[in-house]
């Protein structure tokens, strides 16, 4: 299936699930610069796990369960937001190295958008890869019930690809009558979080897709559920890991990888000869789990070695290591109360809840994030604007984080899962880990830094911080 510029400019949602990428490069139309983008965020019918499944009151942004928007890089995303829903939205583009005013962050960057209200994004991003974007209000109702989409920005690839997918995981918290299920619990907040009942991959339980024989299909992965950490693997197909959260690293063999909530993988895979499958597993479970087939189809393709190429980097202002600032962070358990009482004797009460959990069971540097307020504590540390900085993140607990720095996209010092040269805008912090993240401060504004298990943050393990 061919997408057709003129289909993005028109605003009509590309179902994941039908997506191909054309083989052969766009054209380039003189004057092109903008995608322009209605998302209209209201609750639609859909069936999930199938076209026969249960139907399930899914918010969504589009018609299509999970749009997908696709630039190439110089692109500028126009993006107009309506909300349609009864409660406030907002979009935090994941990933993308957004001016501030364009973060979605409601209170620290805009207000939220209100029922019946629209907001206007736009911006260019500056990078290349496999992004998303989500609400950041209310976020494990409305990123549970469905309120989410694909970003991709093209052009980082130096060898074309024979043909790509794109693989979406996340969980739907629904009973077997397609009626949601309750999306978080005090016990679970305060461990590893809710999972969903049913697992899906594009919204379908082990979708298989059909790939050229053969060939080297460019796997676009996307973790965009709440809670659920997967191990990825494939049996069947040699694989290669060729980017981490959209950006480039020389390509490692894929023996598996750690996915946490918002983490993305690309992954160069061999495809199966004609008619033969190979299958994605998650093995972070008792047994492995399958989550989608890829069904080698079309002509037997000559042997010839396995040798992916990398991605072209972008173009990251380099942070100075010998002159970085070292900070560090520390993510903990608490047991504080409901209300915290600051230096200056005011009391910051913990329970509202227009856009997040009255509980609080985590905290960073033993602050929580308060409700209310929204930004009246001080900002975890403030940066100068083009200094560099590595940053120490400690977990002290015994549980996973899957650690998001907004505006940002750092350096992994310390090579996680094999990977060299790793850049990220989220890490994994196993049980009482700890690794060091290196950038140079180069985009002004004041930014979000939590754990995307989203019950986690939304119950204290979130913070900001100030570039300026
Ligand atoms: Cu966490």
């Amino acid at each position: 299936m061919r997408i057709g510029r003129r289909a993005l400019l028109l605003g009509t949602a590309t179902a994941v699930a039908t997506l191909a990428r054309p083989c052969t490069p766009r054209l380039a139309v003189a004057g092109e610069g903008s995608v322009i983008r209605r998302l209209v965020a209201a609750e639609r019918r859909i069936r999930v796990p199938s076209g026969d499944g249960p139907e399930v009151a899914a918010w969504t942004f589009a018609d299509e369960p999970l749009p997908v928007i696709r630039l190439r890089r110089g692109e500028r995303l126009r993006a107009r937001l309506e909300n349609r829903l009864p409660e406030p939205i907002s979009i935090h583009w994941h990933g993308i190295r957004v001016p501030n005013a364009m973060d979605g962050v409601p209170y620290l960057t805009q207000e939220p958008v209100a029922p019946g209200q629209g907001f206007d994004y736009a911006f260019v991003p500056p990078d290349t890869g496999t992004f998303f974007f989500h609400t950041h209000c209310n976020t494990i109702e409305q990123l549970s019930r469905g309120l989410a989409g694909v970003l991709i920005v093209e052009g980082d690839e130096v060898v074309p690809h024979d043909a790509e997918r794109v693989l979406v995981l996340r969980d739907w918290r629904i009973d077997a009558a397609g009626a949601f299920t309750p999306f978080t619990s005090d016990a679970a907040a305060a461990k590893s979080g809710t999972f969903g009942r049913l697992r899906t991959v594009n919204d379908r339980v082990v979708p298989v897709l059909d790939v050229p024989a053969g060939g080297d299909v460019r796997l676009r992965i996307l973790n965009v559920d709440a809670t659920r950490i997967a191990e990825l693997g494939v049996e069947g197909a040699e694989a290669a890991v060729i980017a981490t959260d959209g950006n480039g690293l020389p390509p490692v063999p894929l023996t598996s990888w750690r996915l946490g909530p918002a983490m993305r993988l690309d992954v160069t895979l061999r495809a199966p000869g004609p008619g033969q499958e190979a299958v994605l597993y998650d093995y972070f479970a008792p047994e492995p789990v399958p989550l989608a087939r890829l069904r080698g189809t079309g002509p037997a393709r000559p042997d010839r070695p396995f040798a992916p190429a990398a991605l072209r980097p972008s173009n990251f202002a380099e942070p100075d290591l010998a002159r970085a600032e070292k900070l560090r962070l520390t993510f903990q358990a608490t047991a504080i109360a409901s209300e915290i009482v600051l230096g200056d004797g005011q009391v910051l009460r913990l329970a509202d809840n227009l856009c997040l959990s009255a509980a609080t069971y985590w905290a960073i540097d033993r602050r929580s994030w308060p409700e209310q307020g929204h930004r009246a504590l001080p900002p975890l540390f403030e940066l100068a604007l083009g200094r560099s900085y590595v940053i120490e993140l400690v977990n002290a607990t015994q549980y996973q984080h899957p650690i998001h720095l907004h505006g940002l996209t750092f350096q992994v010092l310390d090579p996680r899962q094999g990977a060299v040269g790793q850049r990220a805008d989220t890490v994994l912090l196993g049980p009482r880990d700890r690794t060091r993240i290196a950038f140079a401060a180069d985009n002004p504004g004041d930014w979000m830094l939590h754990c995307h298990v989203i019950e986690h943050q939304e119950t204290g393990m979130m913070g900001w911080f100030r570039i300026a």
